[in-house]
Protein backbone atom coordinates (compact mmCIF):
# COMPACT_ATOMS: atom_id res chain seq x y z
CA UNK A 1 0.00 0.00 0.00
CA UNK A 2 2.75 2.58 0.77
CA UNK A 3 4.06 1.78 -2.60
CA UNK A 4 1.39 2.32 -3.97
CA UNK A 5 1.04 5.88 -2.46
CA UNK A 6 4.74 6.88 -3.37
CA UNK A 7 3.97 6.02 -6.57
CA UNK A 8 0.90 7.77 -6.98
CA UNK A 9 2.04 10.70 -5.35
CA UNK A 10 4.38 11.13 -8.07
CA UNK A 11 1.66 11.25 -10.49
CA UNK A 12 2.35 7.47 -11.81
CA UNK A 13 -0.43 5.04 -12.69
CA UNK A 14 -0.79 1.77 -10.92
CA UNK A 15 -1.81 -0.99 -13.38
CA UNK A 16 -4.90 -2.16 -14.17
CA UNK A 17 -4.88 -5.20 -11.82
CA UNK A 18 -3.32 -3.31 -8.55
CA UNK A 19 -6.68 -1.17 -9.60
CA UNK A 20 -9.42 -3.66 -9.52
CA UNK A 21 -7.62 -5.24 -6.34
CA UNK A 22 -7.73 -1.93 -4.37
CA UNK A 23 -11.43 -1.36 -5.43
CA UNK A 24 -12.28 -4.88 -4.51
CA UNK A 25 -10.49 -4.07 -0.89
CA UNK A 26 -12.65 -0.71 -0.76
CA UNK A 27 -15.82 -1.96 -2.00
CA UNK A 28 -15.50 -4.35 1.06
CA UNK A 29 -14.97 -1.30 3.46
CA UNK A 30 -17.37 0.98 1.96
CA UNK A 31 -20.29 -1.24 2.24
CA UNK A 32 -20.57 -1.68 6.28
CA UNK A 33 -20.19 2.97 5.97
CA UNK A 34 -24.16 3.77 6.62
CA UNK A 35 -24.91 6.47 4.10
CA UNK A 36 -24.22 9.03 6.69
CA UNK A 37 -21.08 8.68 8.63
CA UNK A 38 -20.66 10.62 11.77
CA UNK A 39 -17.06 12.39 12.74
CA UNK A 40 -15.30 14.19 15.35
CA UNK A 41 -13.37 17.80 14.79
CA UNK A 42 -10.77 18.38 14.42
CA UNK A 43 -11.04 17.61 10.31
CA UNK A 44 -10.42 19.83 7.43
CA UNK A 45 -13.06 20.06 4.48
CA UNK A 46 -12.14 19.69 0.98
CA UNK A 47 -14.78 20.98 -1.90
CA UNK A 48 -14.78 19.80 -5.66
CA UNK A 49 -11.44 18.58 -7.16
CA UNK A 50 -12.55 17.79 -10.44
CA UNK A 51 -9.13 16.09 -11.51
CA UNK A 52 -6.87 18.95 -10.85
CA UNK A 53 -4.30 16.34 -9.00
CA UNK A 54 -1.71 19.18 -8.58
CA UNK A 55 -3.85 21.23 -6.45
CA UNK A 56 -4.67 18.07 -4.04
CA UNK A 57 -0.73 17.96 -3.51
CA UNK A 58 -0.73 21.51 -3.06
CA UNK A 59 -4.03 20.86 -0.45
CA UNK A 60 -2.05 18.43 1.10
CA UNK A 61 0.66 20.97 1.73
CA UNK A 62 -1.23 23.81 2.87
CA UNK A 63 -3.64 21.78 4.73
CA UNK A 64 -1.02 19.15 6.12
CA UNK A 65 -0.23 14.85 5.02
CA UNK A 66 -2.80 12.36 5.65
CA UNK A 67 -2.34 11.14 8.44
CA UNK A 68 -1.42 14.15 10.44
CA UNK A 69 -4.26 15.81 9.54
CA UNK A 70 -7.88 14.29 9.08
CA UNK A 71 -9.80 15.49 5.66
CA UNK A 72 -13.21 14.96 4.53
CA UNK A 73 -13.90 15.35 0.83
CA UNK A 74 -17.24 16.62 -0.73
CA UNK A 75 -17.27 14.96 -4.20
CA UNK A 76 -16.63 15.64 -7.59
CA UNK A 77 -13.04 14.47 -7.67
CA UNK A 78 -13.75 13.62 -11.52
CA UNK A 79 -13.94 15.21 -14.43
CA UNK A 80 -13.22 18.55 -16.35
CA UNK A 81 -9.15 18.10 -14.82
CA UNK A 82 -6.82 15.96 -16.85
CA UNK A 83 -5.60 13.98 -14.11
CA UNK A 84 -8.90 12.41 -12.76
CA UNK A 85 -7.19 8.60 -12.27
CA UNK A 86 -4.63 10.88 -10.68
CA UNK A 87 -7.22 12.11 -8.14
CA UNK A 88 -9.25 9.46 -7.53
CA UNK A 89 -6.82 6.70 -6.91
CA UNK A 90 -4.51 8.43 -4.58
CA UNK A 91 -7.73 9.37 -2.79
CA UNK A 92 -8.61 5.47 -2.59
CA UNK A 93 -5.46 4.52 -1.44
CA UNK A 94 -5.23 7.10 1.27
CA UNK A 95 -8.58 5.60 2.41
CA UNK A 96 -7.53 2.33 2.72
CA UNK A 97 -4.20 2.66 4.27
CA UNK A 98 -5.67 5.65 6.19
CA UNK A 99 -9.64 4.88 6.87
CA UNK A 100 -10.20 6.77 9.93
CA UNK A 101 -8.44 9.89 9.09
CA UNK A 102 -9.95 10.48 5.28
CA UNK A 103 -13.45 10.14 4.26
CA UNK A 104 -15.13 10.60 0.57
CA UNK A 105 -18.22 11.47 0.00
CA UNK A 106 -20.19 11.21 -3.13
CA UNK A 107 -20.33 13.66 -5.80
CA UNK A 108 -23.20 14.11 -8.97
CA UNK A 109 -19.74 13.62 -11.36
CA UNK A 110 -19.30 9.90 -9.34
CA UNK A 111 -21.53 8.83 -11.96
CA UNK A 112 -21.28 6.68 -15.13
CA UNK A 113 -23.81 8.77 -16.70
CA UNK A 114 -22.11 11.58 -16.18
CA UNK A 115 -18.21 10.74 -16.55
CA UNK A 116 -18.91 9.60 -19.69
CA UNK A 117 -19.90 13.45 -21.14
CA UNK A 118 -17.21 15.53 -18.86
CA UNK A 119 -14.08 13.47 -19.20
CA UNK A 120 -13.48 11.03 -16.92
CA UNK A 121 -14.25 7.84 -18.83
CA UNK A 122 -12.13 9.65 -22.19
CA UNK A 123 -9.08 9.56 -20.09
CA UNK A 124 -9.33 6.37 -18.18
CA UNK A 125 -9.81 4.94 -22.19
CA UNK A 126 -6.39 6.97 -23.40
CA UNK A 127 -4.37 6.01 -19.88
CA UNK A 128 -5.58 2.25 -20.01
CA UNK A 129 -4.28 1.57 -23.90
CA UNK A 130 -8.49 2.27 -24.94
CA UNK A 131 -10.31 -0.74 -22.69
CA UNK A 132 -12.79 1.21 -20.07
CA UNK A 133 -12.04 -1.68 -17.45
CA UNK A 134 -10.38 0.49 -15.08
CA UNK A 135 -13.24 3.33 -15.76
CA UNK A 136 -15.58 -0.06 -14.62
CA UNK A 137 -13.81 -0.37 -11.56
CA UNK A 138 -13.65 2.87 -10.91
CA UNK A 139 -17.53 3.67 -11.15
CA UNK A 140 -18.22 0.74 -9.32
CA UNK A 141 -17.11 2.10 -6.34
CA UNK A 142 -18.60 5.57 -6.95
CA UNK A 143 -21.85 3.46 -5.63
CA UNK A 144 -20.45 2.49 -2.29
CA UNK A 145 -19.45 6.04 -1.42
CA UNK A 146 -21.49 7.50 1.21
CA UNK A 147 -23.81 10.31 1.43
CA UNK A 148 -23.77 12.58 3.75
CA UNK A 149 -21.46 13.32 7.02
CA UNK A 150 -22.53 14.81 10.24
CA UNK A 151 -19.33 16.53 12.02
CA UNK A 152 -19.86 17.12 16.05
CA UNK A 153 -23.34 15.64 16.04
CA UNK A 154 -24.31 19.10 14.84
CA UNK A 155 -22.70 20.33 11.60
CA UNK A 156 -24.44 18.10 8.36
CA UNK A 157 -22.01 18.10 5.61
CA UNK A 158 -23.08 16.54 2.00
CA UNK A 159 -22.42 17.38 -1.93
CA UNK A 160 -25.21 19.46 -2.98
CA UNK A 161 -28.04 20.27 -0.68
CA UNK A 162 -31.36 19.28 0.31
CA UNK A 163 -34.49 17.45 -0.74
CA UNK A 164 -38.25 17.83 -0.98
CA UNK A 165 -38.35 14.08 -0.10
CA UNK A 166 -36.00 14.21 2.81
CA UNK A 167 -37.00 15.53 6.08
CA UNK A 168 -35.01 13.76 8.28
CA UNK A 169 -31.38 12.83 8.49
CA UNK A 170 -33.12 8.99 9.42
CA UNK A 171 -34.50 9.61 5.61
CA UNK A 172 -31.26 9.51 4.65
CA UNK A 173 -30.32 6.48 5.98
CA UNK A 174 -32.87 4.47 4.69
CA UNK A 175 -31.79 5.27 0.63
CA UNK A 176 -30.60 2.39 -1.36
CA UNK A 177 -27.45 4.22 -2.11
CA UNK A 178 -25.52 1.23 -4.04
CA UNK A 179 -26.42 2.17 -7.33
CA UNK A 180 -25.81 4.74 -10.29
CA UNK A 181 -27.04 8.32 -9.16
CA UNK A 182 -30.85 8.46 -10.46
CA UNK A 183 -32.18 10.94 -12.18
CA UNK A 184 -34.44 12.46 -9.39
CA UNK A 185 -35.03 11.58 -6.06
CA UNK A 186 -33.78 12.18 -2.72
CA UNK A 187 -30.72 10.39 -3.62
CA UNK A 188 -30.21 12.97 -6.45
CA UNK A 189 -30.98 15.70 -4.79
CA UNK A 190 -28.32 15.55 -2.39
CA UNK A 191 -25.72 15.76 -4.92
CA UNK A 192 -27.23 18.22 -7.54
CA UNK A 193 -29.38 20.79 -5.02
CA UNK A 194 -28.05 24.24 -4.64
CA UNK A 195 -28.54 27.03 -2.25
CA UNK A 196 -30.41 30.01 -3.33
CA UNK A 197 -30.80 33.59 -1.61
CA UNK A 198 -33.69 34.99 -3.27
CA UNK A 199 -35.67 31.92 -3.46
CA UNK A 200 -37.97 32.81 -0.51
CA UNK A 201 -41.59 33.31 -1.15
CA UNK A 202 -41.97 37.30 -1.58
CA UNK A 203 -45.06 39.21 -2.43
CA UNK A 204 -44.77 38.70 -5.99
CA UNK A 205 -44.49 35.27 -5.61
CA UNK A 206 -47.44 34.35 -3.18
CA UNK A 207 -47.39 30.94 -4.66
CA UNK A 208 -43.97 30.09 -3.09
CA UNK A 209 -45.14 30.21 0.56
CA UNK A 210 -46.31 26.56 0.77
CA UNK A 211 -43.09 25.49 -0.83
CA UNK A 212 -39.43 26.83 -0.97
CA UNK A 213 -37.96 24.22 -3.02
CA UNK A 214 -38.17 24.86 -6.77
CA UNK A 215 -36.37 23.48 -10.20
CA UNK A 216 -32.65 23.66 -10.21
CA UNK A 217 -31.91 25.26 -14.06
CA UNK A 218 -29.12 22.39 -13.72
CA UNK A 219 -31.85 19.82 -14.59
CA UNK A 220 -31.47 17.76 -12.15
CA UNK A 221 -31.76 18.58 -7.89
CA UNK A 222 -33.36 21.85 -6.59
CA UNK A 223 -32.40 25.05 -5.21
CA UNK A 224 -33.80 25.69 -2.18
CA UNK A 225 -33.73 28.94 -0.01
CA UNK A 226 -33.50 29.62 3.40
CA UNK A 227 -36.71 28.31 5.41
CA UNK A 228 -35.81 24.70 4.00
CA UNK A 229 -32.59 25.24 5.49
CA UNK A 230 -34.03 26.81 8.96
CA UNK A 231 -36.43 24.18 9.15
CA UNK A 232 -34.11 20.87 8.09
CA UNK A 233 -31.50 22.31 10.89
CA UNK A 234 -34.83 22.80 13.48
CA UNK A 235 -35.78 18.89 12.62
CA UNK A 236 -32.81 17.68 13.21
CA UNK A 237 -30.96 19.53 15.89
CA UNK A 238 -28.49 20.58 13.23
CA UNK A 239 -26.45 23.86 13.42
CA UNK A 240 -25.27 24.62 9.69
CA UNK A 241 -24.67 22.54 6.67
CA UNK A 242 -21.20 22.26 4.55
CA UNK A 243 -21.39 21.56 0.76
CA UNK A 244 -19.75 21.99 -2.34
CA UNK A 245 -20.90 21.95 -6.02
CA UNK A 246 -20.40 25.57 -6.60
CA UNK A 247 -17.72 27.28 -8.39
CA UNK A 248 -16.71 30.54 -5.57
CA UNK A 249 -14.48 32.78 -6.78
CA UNK A 250 -12.91 33.51 -3.75
CA UNK A 251 -13.04 29.67 -2.76
CA UNK A 252 -15.82 29.71 -0.97
CA UNK A 253 -19.07 31.62 -0.07
CA UNK A 254 -21.22 31.67 2.86
CA UNK A 255 -24.85 31.65 2.64
CA UNK A 256 -28.33 32.60 5.16
CA UNK A 257 -26.08 34.32 7.39
CA UNK A 258 -23.63 31.07 7.89
CA UNK A 259 -26.39 28.49 8.11
CA UNK A 260 -24.92 26.93 4.62
CA UNK A 261 -21.57 27.41 3.25
CA UNK A 262 -20.13 25.99 0.17
CA UNK A 263 -16.26 25.44 -0.17
CA UNK A 264 -14.85 25.03 -3.62
CA UNK A 265 -11.25 23.74 -3.73
CA UNK A 266 -10.50 23.71 -7.40
CA UNK A 267 -8.30 27.00 -8.28
CA UNK A 268 -8.23 28.56 -11.41
CA UNK A 269 -10.83 25.60 -11.97
CA UNK A 270 -10.25 23.72 -15.34
CA UNK A 271 -6.82 25.73 -15.92
CA UNK A 272 -9.06 28.82 -17.33
CA UNK A 273 -11.13 30.48 -14.45
CA UNK A 274 -9.45 32.24 -12.69
CA UNK A 275 -10.81 32.01 -9.19
CA UNK A 276 -9.74 30.63 -5.59
CA UNK A 277 -10.30 28.00 -3.75
CA UNK A 278 -10.37 27.13 -0.46
CA UNK A 279 -10.96 24.18 2.21
CA UNK A 280 -12.00 24.53 5.63
CA UNK A 281 -10.16 23.96 8.83
CA UNK A 282 -12.34 23.47 11.65
CA UNK A 283 -10.48 22.97 14.47
CA UNK A 284 -13.56 22.66 17.19
CA UNK A 285 -17.17 22.95 16.10
CA UNK A 286 -17.25 26.98 16.66
CA UNK A 287 -13.37 27.42 15.62
CA UNK A 288 -12.34 27.29 12.06
CA UNK A 289 -10.42 29.00 8.92
CA UNK A 290 -11.07 29.08 5.39
CA UNK A 291 -7.07 28.06 3.74
CA UNK A 292 -7.47 29.81 1.22
CA UNK A 293 -5.15 29.11 -2.22
CA UNK A 294 -4.33 29.55 -5.75
CA UNK A 295 -3.13 26.89 -8.46
CA UNK A 296 -0.31 25.14 -7.65
CA UNK A 297 2.89 25.79 -9.38
CA UNK A 298 2.53 23.34 -12.15
CA UNK A 299 0.01 25.28 -13.30
CA UNK A 300 1.31 28.42 -13.10
CA UNK A 301 4.31 27.83 -15.17
CA UNK A 302 1.13 28.14 -18.11
CA UNK A 303 0.90 31.93 -16.40
CA UNK A 304 4.81 32.73 -16.68
CA UNK A 305 4.78 31.16 -20.38
CA UNK A 306 2.57 33.49 -21.06
CA UNK A 307 3.98 36.20 -19.60
CA UNK A 308 7.26 35.94 -20.91
CA UNK A 309 5.60 36.87 -24.57
CA UNK A 310 3.30 38.87 -23.74
CA UNK A 311 0.35 36.87 -24.51
CA UNK A 312 -0.99 36.53 -20.78
CA UNK A 313 -4.30 39.01 -21.95
CA UNK A 314 -4.79 36.85 -25.08
CA UNK A 315 -4.92 33.30 -23.06
CA UNK A 316 -7.77 35.60 -21.03
CA UNK A 317 -9.32 36.78 -23.65
CA UNK A 318 -8.43 34.45 -26.86
CA UNK A 319 -9.77 30.86 -25.25
CA UNK A 320 -7.84 29.54 -28.42
CA UNK A 321 -4.48 31.15 -27.57
CA UNK A 322 -5.15 29.64 -24.08
CA UNK A 323 -6.00 26.06 -25.35
CA UNK A 324 -2.37 26.60 -27.67
CA UNK A 325 -0.94 27.26 -24.26
CA UNK A 326 -2.28 24.70 -21.84
CA UNK A 327 -1.59 22.03 -24.91
CA UNK A 328 2.65 23.59 -25.01
CA UNK A 329 2.36 22.57 -21.44
CA UNK A 330 1.35 19.52 -21.63
CA UNK A 331 4.07 19.47 -23.80
CA UNK A 332 2.02 17.40 -26.62
CA UNK A 333 3.84 19.28 -29.67
CA UNK A 334 1.23 17.78 -32.42
CA UNK A 335 -1.98 19.08 -30.39
CA UNK A 336 -0.66 22.46 -29.86
CA UNK A 337 0.14 22.95 -33.32
CA UNK A 338 -3.25 21.93 -34.34
CA UNK A 339 -4.95 23.37 -31.25
CA UNK A 340 -4.86 27.23 -32.71
CA UNK A 341 -6.83 26.53 -35.53
CA UNK A 342 -8.87 23.31 -34.97
CA UNK A 343 -11.82 23.60 -32.56
CA UNK A 344 -11.81 19.79 -32.10
CA UNK A 345 -8.55 20.05 -30.59
CA UNK A 346 -9.58 21.30 -27.83
CA UNK A 347 -7.89 20.95 -24.36
CA UNK A 348 -10.91 18.56 -23.65
CA UNK A 349 -11.79 16.78 -26.53
CA UNK A 350 -11.67 13.25 -27.14
CA UNK A 351 -8.82 14.19 -30.00
CA UNK A 352 -6.81 15.83 -27.50
CA UNK A 353 -7.05 13.41 -24.89
CA UNK A 354 -6.28 10.55 -26.81
CA UNK A 355 -3.39 12.09 -28.22
CA UNK A 356 -1.74 13.13 -25.35
CA UNK A 357 -2.80 10.48 -23.09
CA UNK A 358 -1.24 7.66 -25.77
CA UNK A 359 2.13 9.76 -24.91
CA UNK A 360 2.27 9.43 -21.21
CA UNK A 361 0.89 5.50 -21.48
CA UNK A 362 4.59 4.94 -22.58
CA UNK A 363 5.97 6.45 -20.32
CA UNK A 364 4.09 4.52 -17.51
CA UNK A 365 4.32 0.99 -19.38
CA UNK A 366 7.38 0.99 -21.16
MN1 LIG B 1 -20.92 18.86 -8.26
Amino acid sequence: MDECLERLYKAQLLPEVTVRALCFKLKEMLVKESNVIHIQTPVTVVGDMHGQFHDMLEIFQIGGPVPDTNYLFLGDYVDRGLYSVETIMLLIVLKLRYPSRIHLLRGNHESRQITQSYGFYTECLNKYGGNSRVWQYLTDIFDYLVLCCIIDDEIFCVHGGLSPNVQTIDQIKIIDRFREIPHDGAMADLVWSDPEENNNPTLDHPDNSGQHFQVSPRGAGYTFGRSVVEKFLRMNDMNRIYRAHQLCNEGYQIYFDGLVTTVWSAPNYCYRCGNKASILELYSKDQFYFNVFEEAPENKLLKENSMNDNALEDSISNPVANRKLIADYFEDDSASADGSTDPEMYIFSDVYQARSASNRHVDYFL
